[in-house]
């Protein structure tokens, strides 16, 4: 890692970066070749940053630059550049308790805010793998074991308060992060504000019944409290498939910007709800009735999977692996001890169930009626089809975050999404 002076921060645009690299005999040895030769491409579709893919005669690599502001607002919304040295922190972190699942680091400048990374080649954007109809198998496999272990192990079942509590530290700066997650998803799509946007006019009725929801207000309200107040592990906190990369055999988590201590259930409801949300717009995508039925299938599969198998290995992490300060071994001695404790990790279980169901609905309807909006359902070419999935998909949401009772077990949340595959609602257009 290397770093100078804040005033030296500038934009790296393709001549300065290439500069840049030129002066680093590691990443040059990587590359091969004439640093004039070198390929080098923005290709940053994210609503933050600068992407840069960088080519040479021998191989490649990834550069990403925060930018002082909101790439996808522009520089009337700043923002610090600090997030940069929170996605280092974290990947790093991720790096040694998840290995292979998160992209090599190759260099970090605090100054310039910029990180080189391992170019993954030929990974592609989840998001835009499940727009196409594309399975994959090692998918739930991978994420649940990134999330089980970066969960547990960050959290005070695995580690002792003083080190938890430094952790906490180390990451409570990257507020403004979480500013925009308190914003964007807790509160605008509830109330009227400039930013929002929705599939107009069809979704213009439902919008306006949100804002008048106080089962809803109520219910976003306590979420947004728990992800304020409830720093129980390091999340990445933005795990949506725009954050995740993968090949048919490989998964990659990327982006981990938004990372804090902040409650489990953020990172696993965000993920459930990109899988639900890709479920719901499969039927905009289609071209002939049940064209993606397999498809569909194996994504409401894969729901069940990632809850199912999260579940069971964050368990066995705490059956094998507590060495926190919560839950003392010496308050629950002998067999009465070991049965009851077991009992505690169900209903703690069962807690963060109903937690990622809330969060998942949350990160739901942000994607519909709040600023930053997903390719699953934009790229429904006809709005009214596009209406047609987005409303499914807010039925559903609602349902989770306020009758979250109704909601005991994954396949209760499946089986209500299939319930919904064709249900038709009733638009405003
Ligand atoms: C203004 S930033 C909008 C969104 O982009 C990121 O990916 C986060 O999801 C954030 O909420
Ligand atoms: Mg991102």
């Amino acid at each position: 890692m290397t770093g100078s002076r804040a005033g030296d921060y500038r934009i790296l645009h393709e001549a300065a970066l290439r500069d840049y690299l030129a002066g680093l005999p590691d990443l040059v040895a990587q590359l091969g070749g004439e640093p004039a030769a070198w390929a080098i491409t923005e290709v940053g579709d994210g609503n933050l940053n600068l992407v840069f893919i960088v080519k040479g005669a021998r191989g490649g690599i990834a550069v990403k630059q925060a930018l002082p502001y909101v790439r996808l607002v522009g520089e009337s919304w700043p923002l610090p550049l600090s997030r940069a040295h929170y996605e280092y922190l974290a990947l790093t972190r991720q790096a040694k308790l998840a290995p292979g699942l998160v992209p090599a680091l190759l260099h970090h400048n605090e100054t310039l805010a910029l990180t080189v990374m391992e170019l993954l080649e030929p990974h592609i954007i989840m998001r835009k793998g499940l727009v196409a109809g594309i399975r994959y198998p090692r998918f739930a496999d991978d994420i649940t074991t990134f999330m089980a272990r970066n969960l547990f192990f960050t959290s005070d079942l695995a580690i002792p308060a003083a080190e938890k509590k430094e952790a906490i530290a180390a990451f409570a700066g990257n507020h403004a992060l979480c500013k925009i997650t308190e914003d964007l998803i807790f509160t605008d799509p509830y109330r009227i504000a400039e930013q929002n946007r929705w599939t107009a006019p069809h979704l213009d009725g439902l919008s306006a019944s949100l804002r008048e929801d106080m089962e809803l207000h109520v219910a976003i309200s306590r979420l947004k409290l728990k992800f304020m107040a409830s720093p129980e592990a390091l999340i990445h906190g933005d795990l949506h498939t725009g954050s995740i990369m993968v090949t048919e055999s490989q998964t990659r988590v990327i982006d981990p910007e938004f990372a804090f201590y902040g409650p489990m259930g953020f990172d696993v409801g965000a993920v459930l709800a990109n899988l639900l949300m890709a479920y719901f717009a499969s039927a905009g995508h289609e071209r002939g009735s049940g064209e993606r039925a397999v498809f569909e299938a194996w994504v409401l599969e894969t729901v069940e999977s990632v809850w199912n198998e999260f579940t069971r290995k964050f368990l066995d992490l705490w059956r094998s692996e507590a060495s926190g300060d919560a839950y003392p071994v010496s308050l629950f001695t002998g067999e009465k001890g070991a049965v009851r404790l077991e009992a505690e990790r169900q209903a703690y279980m069962q807690r963060l169930f109903t937690d990622t169901l809330g969060f998942a609905a949350a990160k739901t309807i942000r994607r519909i009626f709040g600023l930053a909006h997903n390719i699953d359902f934009e790229l429904i070419e006809d709005p009214k089809k596009r209406a047609v999935s987005e409303a499914r998909a807010v039925r559903l949401a609602r349902g989770t975050m306020v009758e979250a009772a109704a909601f005991r077990t994954i396949a209760d949340v499946t089986g209500a999404a299939r319930k919904l595959r064709d249900w038709q609602p009733e638009l405003s257009a």
